[in-house]
C-alpha cells in the first residue's frame, strides 16, 4: 500500500510513522508513506496556495491550481484507488471505512485548511471524503495519521497473532470484553474466577457475554448497526 499525503504542513504527521507499530510496517516493505508539501506547487514568489472567497465573507480558500497540479503529477506516476479529501464535512470514519480502503493499493490524502478547498478541487479529483468526528480541527494533518493508522494496521504482516485486528473491537459490532493481567488480586480487587479456570469454552462464553452487556450499556447504537 502506498499513501501520498498532500499539506502543508506535512512536518506535523512526521513522527507517528516514525514510531512502534508504522514504523516497522515501513521498514517491512508493507507501507509508504509519501508527504507532499502543497507549497512546492504554489504560484508566484510569495509560494501562496490560499486567497480570498469569491463572494466576501472570512477566512481563506486553498486555491485550486497549487492542488491540481500537484495531484495530476502523482496521477501522471500510477494509478490510484481513491483521492481522499479530510474534512470535518466528510462521511464520519468508522471500522468499515478502515477495513475497505486497507484493502486498496493507491491512495492520495488531501489535508485541509482554513475555510476548506475551492469547490472545483472536488469535482476535478476528489472521489472520498472523510472526517474523523463531529468536532473541528486546525486542519486535517491530524485526521490523516489517524485514518492512516486505522489502515495501515489491518495490513497483512503489519500486527503479530497477539496483536490481530480480527479481534479489535468494531469488527463484529461489539465492545471488548474487561480484561485483566496478573497479579490475580490488587488491593482486594479480584480477577473473575472463571478467567482463573482454565475452561476455554466457559471463558469465551462469558467474554463474550460481557462484551454484549458493554456494548448495550456504552454503545447501545452499534448493535442497532448489526
Ligand atoms: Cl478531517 N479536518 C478537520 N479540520 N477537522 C476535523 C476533521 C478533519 N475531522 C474531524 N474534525
Amino acid at each position: 500500500m502506498r499513501i501520498d499525503i498532500i499539506s502543508v504542513l506535512p512536518e506535523l504527521m512526521e513522527s507517528p510513522f516514525q514510531t512502534s507499530i508504522l514504523k516497522r510496517a515501513m521498514q517491512k516493505g508493507l507501507a509508504e508513506v509519501h508527504f507532499h508539501q502543497l507549497r512546492d506547487w504554489s504560484i508566484g514568489k510569495h509560494r501562496q496556495i490560499d486567497d480570498e472567497p469569491y463572494g466576501g465573507g472570512a477566512g481563506m480558500i486553498m486555491m485550486i491550481e497549487p492542488i491540481d497540479k500537484c495531484i495530476s503529477e502523482l496521477k501522471a506516476e500510477r494509478n490510484y484507488d481513491e483521492v481522499i479529501y479530510l474534512t470535518p464535512d466528510g462521511e464520519t470514519l468508522n471500522q468499515k471505512i478502515a477495513n475497505t480502503l486497507s484493502i486498496k493499493k493507491n491512495l492520495i490524502f488531501l489535508c485541509g485548511h482554513y475555510k476548506g478547498i475551492d469547490q472545483r478541487v472536488r469535482e476535478l479529483h476528489i472521489t472520498k471524503e472523510i472526517s474523523i468526528g463531529d468536532y473541528v480541527l486546525t486542519g486535517g494533518e491530524l485526521a490523516a495519521c489517524v485514518l492512516a493508522d486505522s489502515i495501515i494496521r489491518l495490513l497483512p504482516g503489519v500486527l503479530n497473532d497477539e496483536q490481530s485486528a480480527l479481534t479489535d473491537c468494531f469488527q463484529d459490532n461489539l465492545l471488548s470484553p474487561p480484561i485483566y493481567t496478573r497479579p490475580s488480586e490488587y488491593k482486594g480487587l479480584k480477577v473473575p474466577d472463571i478467567l482463573l479456570s482454565g475452561n476455554s469454552k466457559k471463558i469465551e462464553e462469558w467474554e463474550h457475554d460481557q462484551a454484549l452487556k458493554n456494548t448495550l450499556e456504552k454503545r447501545p447504537d452499534l448493535l442497532q448497526e448489526k
